[in-house]
């Protein structure tokens, strides 16, 4: 029986799934969800997380394994809270976990931890990567083994903060007609724990070559960035996070800039939508989640997944969750 668009686990509530296929296997690094009695508010105050738990699949017909704990908060010495969406990448024999959280200042950083397991435990760096910031990293080994790291996200990912690369507590609003930010790029060190460019924003820009703009909910970044490769273009898509789509643009150069094309995902039940575009023995798919099991709560999510058509040119087609 198909698996797709059902939660992959329903003994714990997870989200914010990066896929990956390692050793032919599919393993996915989501966030892990966890009851929260406060309000939900657009600082994100609800999305109380303190570990991760690795989800593998044999196949897409096998059943979805949780393999553990494979990372918690008390071991990172530099997080204070909010473990949030993850990602993960392969090199040299050693798997990489890269997460965001709150420093000791309230901050978000991003951290980095490894192992010689797809699913852990993870061995945490003792501090998070210099020059970091915000959330929501994606990470791109490239074929000729050079690693990106695309990250951030505006509201509670405090991007906002960020927008001249200094920490700014209550920064102005961004006018609607004025670019939009993020998301943020930089190159990976050769041993994958750091910078090793000073990070900057990635220009998406619309069908006449000018940069969307702050106001463009429909198609202005918000937060989860992902990047894939098809036919040697690069494809970033993201969340529009008021307007709740997946989107995507296309790219010559993994720091951009990057054309807005259209939209992959209709929103899903909740307010966050956020996803990874794998390619599995030929063919193409989405992981996402939503709120449905949850009956809507938007800080009890379930991952799931289903297969995206992606033409020879490199277009995506949109796809409505539930239909
Ligand atoms: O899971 C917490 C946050 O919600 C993530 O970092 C965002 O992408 C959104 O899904």
């Amino acid at each position: 029986m198909s698996k797709q668009r059902v939660p992959l686990v329903t003994h714990i509530f997870t989200a914010d799934p990066s896929a990956h296929v390692f050793n032919d296997k599919l393993y996915i690094y989501p966030s892990h969800d966890l009851a929260h009695d406060g309000e939900d508010n657009d600082n994100g105050d609800e999305y109380q997380m303190e570990d991760y738990h690795i989800l593998s699949m044999d196949n897409l017909d096998a059943e979805c394994v949780d393999n553990g704990e494979a990372l918690n908060m008390r071991d990172v010495p530099w997080v204070s809270n909010q473990m949030w969406a993850p990602d993960a990448a392969y090199k040299d024999g050693k798997y990489y976990l890269y997460f965001p959280a709150r420093d000791k200042d309230g901050i978000f950083r991003l951290g980095v931890a490894v192992s010689d397991s797809p699913v852990g435990p993870f061995q945490p760096e003792p501090n998070y990567i210099e020059g970091s910031f915000s959330i929501d990293p994606a990470v791109l080994v490239d074929d000729d083994g050079k690693a990106y790291c695309y990250n951030g996200g505006l509201w509670g990912g405090q991007l906002e903060k960020w927008q001249t690369f200094s920490y700014i507590e209550n920064p102005e609003e961004i006018p609607a007609d004025a670019p939009a930010l993020g998301p943020v790029f930089a190159q990976l060190t050769e041993d994958m724990k750091g910078f090793a460019t000073k990070p900057q924003f990635i220009q998406i820009l619309d069908e006449n070559g000018e940069p969307i703009k702050a106001g463009d909910e429909e198609r202005r970044y918000f937060e989860g960035p992902w990047v894939h490769k098809f036919n040697g273009k690069y494809y970033l898509s993201y969340s529009t996070g008021t307007t709740h789509y997946i989107v995507y643009a296309e790219g010559d150069k993994p720091e951009g800039p990057f054309t807005y094309k259209g939209r992959i995902l209709e929103p899903v039940i909740g307010w966050t939508t956020h996803h990874s575009i794998v390619e599995y023995h030929g063919k193409w798919y989405l992981f996402y989640h939503d709120c449905e099991l949850s009956g809507g709560i938007n800080h009890r999510r379930t991952v799931k997944y289903l297969e995206l058509q992606i033409d020879e040119d490199g277009t995506i087609h949109t796809v409505d969750p539930y239909k």
